[in-house]
């Protein structure tokens, strides 16, 4: 049995795939270097308004991140973290809709719960001293996601002896370390961590087992392939002209189970994921 709803905050998510189809994250980015021309991006204004764009469009969870995890990019000081995501968290905090927060920092973790985040989405697993200890006391949901070695040099020479194996070892080893936090399984999903720490052919593993991995740990997924470099491989194209890799990503991870997909592209995502659910329809 699937697990059917995500213990999510001050929300109750509900991930029935004979009800509904999977649901939708959408990137919110609030880093100086999501621009192409690297200026700095301090306009709240700007934000919220991408935020609302993302609402009309139907997206389901709004995640926020202050640090960029691309491979290479330098990590960013907590005091510019806080400074980036507190102010769009404030802001966005009754828009109707579940609010993650894409950190690996317990200090940041702490302080966007106490400002009503709903997830929070760790590229780095929880692993961080006080990183269970920061959201355990709350409600929050979280996104543990596996990442072999650390941003700046994971792409240098990933390996692995069997990498849906070490994927599913490193899970077994999170939940065990969250259940001994006493974070309830309602409030956890799981996701592979699609480019952190890993080669083309990793990647593509990975996304032909999805299904093996949610049989075996038997918790909600999310699945990020969104631009990523994976989809450049694949098709020859730059970052600017991905978005049809991307759908056929986010609808690949969908057929293999995924229940939330994390994406740039919102509007186009949910017409590909509504179309493919009225056509893959489940009826009881
Ligand atoms: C992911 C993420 C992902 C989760 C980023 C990018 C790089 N969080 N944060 N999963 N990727 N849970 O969006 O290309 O795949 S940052």
């Amino acid at each position: 049995m699937k697990p059917t709803t995500l213990h999510c905050g001050r929300y109750r998510l509900a991930l029935d795939r004979t009800r509904s189809r999977p649901l939708v994250m959408g990137i919110l980015n609030v880093t100086p270097d999501s621009f192409s021309d690297g200026r700095r991006f301090d306009s709240l204004e700007l934000v919220v308004s991408r935020a609302e764009q993302m609402i009309a469009e139907g997206v389901d969870i709004i995640d926020i991140g202050g640090e960029s995890s691309r491979p290479g990019v330098a990590p960013v000081p907590l005091d510019e973290e806080l400074r980036r995501v507190m102010p769009v968290l404030y802001a966005l905090r009754d828009c109707g809709k579940p609010l993650s927060i894409d950190t690996y920092k317990p200090e940041v973790m702490r302080e966007a719960i106490a400002a009503d985040a709903d997830m929070i989405n760790d590229i780095n697993g929880f692993r961080a001293p006080g990183a269970l200890a920061a959201i355990a006391e709350s409600d929050c949901a979280l996104c543990i996601m596996h990442m072999q070695g650390i941003p700046q040099s994971m792409q240098q020479d990933p390996r692995y002896d069997d990498v849906l194996h070490d994927v599913q070892v490193f899970f077994h080893e999170r939940l065990r370390a969250a259940q001994q936090a006493g974070i309830a399984s309602e409030r956890l999903c799981i996701d592979p961590g699609f480019g952190f720490g890993k080669t083309l052919e990793h990647n593509l593993i990975l996304l032909r087992h999805l299904g093996q991995l949610q049989a075996e740990l038997n918790l909600p997924l999310l699945a990020g392939l969104s631009r990523k470099s994976m989809l450049g491989s694949i098709t020859g194209k730059p970052v600017e002209a991905r978005l049809a890799g991307s759908l056929a990503a986010a609808l690949a991870a969908a057929v293999q189970g995924a229940q939330i997909i994390r994406v740039h592209d919102v509007a186009e995502t949910v017409d590909a994921l509504n179309v493919w659910q009225a056509a893959t329809a489940i009826t009881t």
